[in-house]
């Protein structure tokens, strides 16, 4: 049997990955597994990695990559589609190798789609995703990271634990990065046109 195609979503807390995948899915028939909404899912259950799992996202720290990777393999056996988006993993060293060690052979990796919000640009643009997050919270988006304090932390661990996984991803040719600094339909309308090149 085939291999299932996986693409993965990455960029900066706020970034649009979970807005994306949701255009993605309606449109290119993807099964969207978010990271995250699986970490948040097996805490609500309230089991033995409940407080584990909450501690990390809390301190926007990243969760050690047996428990993710395992939720995502789950994911993917109870789903009889052949392509996943793996949204916001992996994204550090650590997820990398855990995910190679594992799930590298059963899939076909397509490549990375990176939703790049650039913290340097004269400081403005760190606060665009930033605010996106905080728009959320303040909306009752229900999340415990969604503040000031958890999304420096987050930013912080971006910018040291997973850019460096982009820069590996790039030199394997993986990346295709897009400009998500503008609006949901612009940042879109490249997302759908690089989906048709590749042909998904
Ligand atoms: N929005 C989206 N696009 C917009 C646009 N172009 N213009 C204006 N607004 C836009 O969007 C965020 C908000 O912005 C929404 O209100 C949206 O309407 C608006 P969303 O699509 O949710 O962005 P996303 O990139 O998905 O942001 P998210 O907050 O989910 O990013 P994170 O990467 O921080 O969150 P994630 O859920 O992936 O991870 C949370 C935590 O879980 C991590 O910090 C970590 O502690 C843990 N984790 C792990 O430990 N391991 C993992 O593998 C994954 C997660
Ligand atoms: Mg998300």
């Amino acid at each position: 049997m085939a291999k299932p195609t996986v693409v993965f979503v990455l960029g900066p807390p706020g970034a649009g990955k979970g807005t994306q995948s949701s255009n993605i899915v309606k449109n290119f028939n993807f099964t969207h597994l978010s990271a995250g909404d699986l970490l948040r899912a097996e805490r609500n259950t309230g089991s033995d990695l409940a407080d584990l799992i909450n501690g990390y996202i809390k301190e926007g720290k990243i969760v050690p990559v047996k428990i993710t990777c395992g939720l995502i393999e789950k994911a993917m056996q109870e789903d009889p589609n052949s392509k996943f988006l793996i949204d916001g993993f992996p994204r550090n060293k650590d997820n990398l190798d855990g995910w190679n060690e594992v799930m590298a052979d059963k899939v076909d990796a397509r490549f990375v789609l990176f939703l790049d919000c650039p913290a340097e640009v004269s400081g403005r643009l760190l606060l665009v995703s930033t605010e996106r997050c905080l728009s959320r919270g303040a909306a009752g988006g229900g999340r415990v990271d969604d503040n000031l304090e958890s999304l420096q932390k987050r930013h912080a661990t971006y910018e040291n634990e997973t850019k460096p996984v982009l820069d590996e991803f790039l030199k394997q040719g993986m990346l295709r990065k897009i400009d998500a600094t503008r609006d949901v339909d612009a940042v879109w309308t490249d997302v759908d046109a690089l989906f048709r090149e590749e042909n998904l």
